[in-house]
């Protein structure tokens, strides 16, 4: 673990209040940060690190994006919130917008990512019943092993992660998991007639960045067409450019049925989330049955718009796309035996650490947090790396330089 006392004073000061009061459901690096801009951040003691998490992929735009944080001040100082019990002029116009961006007939806006999944749940029970014909209360949604869709206890119901689901119960029913990136798993489950959907990670990223063989995803969207069965693409993190194309789906041309986006959605602002849709599903919800507070306010959704402006204008999924390939090309090449996988798709990648010690991961975490750059291990032996998209070759190259430094002082 890191030598607390090689910590500053200041950085000291932060994590103790931290400590004190607040809950202790984070263990998070030892960097105290006050500033951020493009890809990079700074700490207190104005220390500049490169940001290979991007807030977990919601950060996909850069940090403070100008065009994204001018018109958040510009609508901030309008209209942020009416409730839904008025209209607003805003809501509307980044309805056309964004359900004409994905090709759907409806969205259904919400906050975080969790509440876009629990609506997607509900969305497809909704019609299992009113649609498919399935009994009352009978819906099954098939989900995937090692997925992960958020905390809230009808989510971790169907998690297979034991830190997400110890001592939470009793949990929701209606969930069967099976094997990812396993077809004939799938095709087993849709035999059950009360199945409704399949919900699934296009890339299953807490798992640590596990991208499914070519075809897994275009086989399951024919098989679940086949099954009368909703495909919920759970493009959190997955979406808005992250894998080198505008969904992770668009590399096998799979149109989900019900299309879940949260995160970059904001370009890291705020939490804003989305559910896409097509009438037969997003009509069967009638008012009253679905909402939220904040959902679909006039700020989130002012920019919202911007944010999925920028990704287009900037060419965001194509220079992901690129300077993805060379990371993994140039990863790979440091030949490093603590290396033992470097997967990923655009700029969403990962490296499994090969070492008996289970800290190696967190080690050189701390290791490269010393050489300016910050990711974060997941699950132990996996560290996740995933800069704003907006990130250049030359930087590429020099973030490639400091991992291979910090492997080399193991
Ligand atoms: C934490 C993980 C990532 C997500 C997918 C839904 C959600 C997430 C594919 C829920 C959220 C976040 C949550 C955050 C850490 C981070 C995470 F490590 F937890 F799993 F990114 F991989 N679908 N992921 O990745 O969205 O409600 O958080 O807005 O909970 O620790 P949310």
């Amino acid at each position: 673990m890191q030598a607390v006392n090689s910590l500053s004073e200041k950085t000291r000061h932060y994590l103790d209040l931290e400590d004190k009061y607040g809950a202790h459901n984070y263990h998070p690096l030892p960097v105290v940060l006050s500033k951020g801009s493009g890809v990079y951040v700074w700490d207190v003691d104005d220390k500049r690190y490169y940001d290979f998490l991007s807030g977990y992929s919601a950060v996909n735009h850069g940090h403070c994006h100008p065009r994204i944080i001018d018109v958040f001040v510009q609508q901030a100082q309008q209209l942020t919130l009416t409730s839904r019990a008025f209209h607003n002029n805003i809501l509307g116009e980044y309805e056309e917008y964004i359900t004409r961006f994905f090709g759907y007939e409806k969205v259904l806006p919400m906050n975080t990512g969790v509440e876009a999944v629990e609506t997607g749940i509900k969305l497809a029970r909704r019609w299992g019943y009113e649609v498919k014909g399935v009994p009352a209360n009978r819906a099954k949604i098939i989900v995937c092993d090692q997925n992960f869709h958020g905390r809230t206890v009808s989510v971790i119901s169907f998690s297979s992660d034991d830190s997400s689901k110890r001592d939470f119960g009793p949990f929701t029913p209606g969930f069967e998991a099976i094997p990812y990136n396993d077809i004939p798993a799938l095709e087993l489950a849709l035999q059950d007639k009360n199945v409704v959907a399949f919900l699934v990670e296009p890339i299953q990223g807490e798992a640590g960045v596990v991208v499914p063989d070519e075809g897994y995803l275009s086989r399951a969207a024919a098989i679940c067409k086949e099954a009368n069965v909703l495909l919920i693409a759970d493009e959190i993190q997955t979406g808005l450019a992250r894998t080198g194309k505008m969904l992770a789906c668009d590399h096998e041309g799979v149109r989900p049925d019900i299309l879940l986006l949260g995160k970059a959605l904001s370009g890291g602002t705020m939490p804003v989330s989305a559910v896409l849709a097509d009438n037969e599903i997003m009509m069967t919800i009638k008012p009253g049955d679905h909402g939220s507070t904040y959902g679909g306010n006039p700020l989130a959704c002012k920019v919202a718009i911007t944010a999925l402006q920028v990704l287009v204008d900037e060419q965001m999924a194509e220079n992901s796309r690129i300077q993805g390939a060379h990371f993994r090309k140039e990863l790979t090449a440091i030949n490093s035996p603590y290396i033992s996988i470097v997967r990923g798709k655009g700029l969403f990648n990962a490296i499994v650490i090969d070492r008996p010690n289970k800290d190696a991961a967190w080690e050189i975490c701390l290791a490269m947090k010393d050489n300016g750059l910050l990711a974060k291990p997941t699950h132990g032996d996996r560290i996740r790396f995933a800069p704003p998209l907006t990130i250049t070759r030359p930087q590429i190259n020099e973030c490639v330089g400091i991992i291979k430094t910090s492997l080399e002082r193991f």
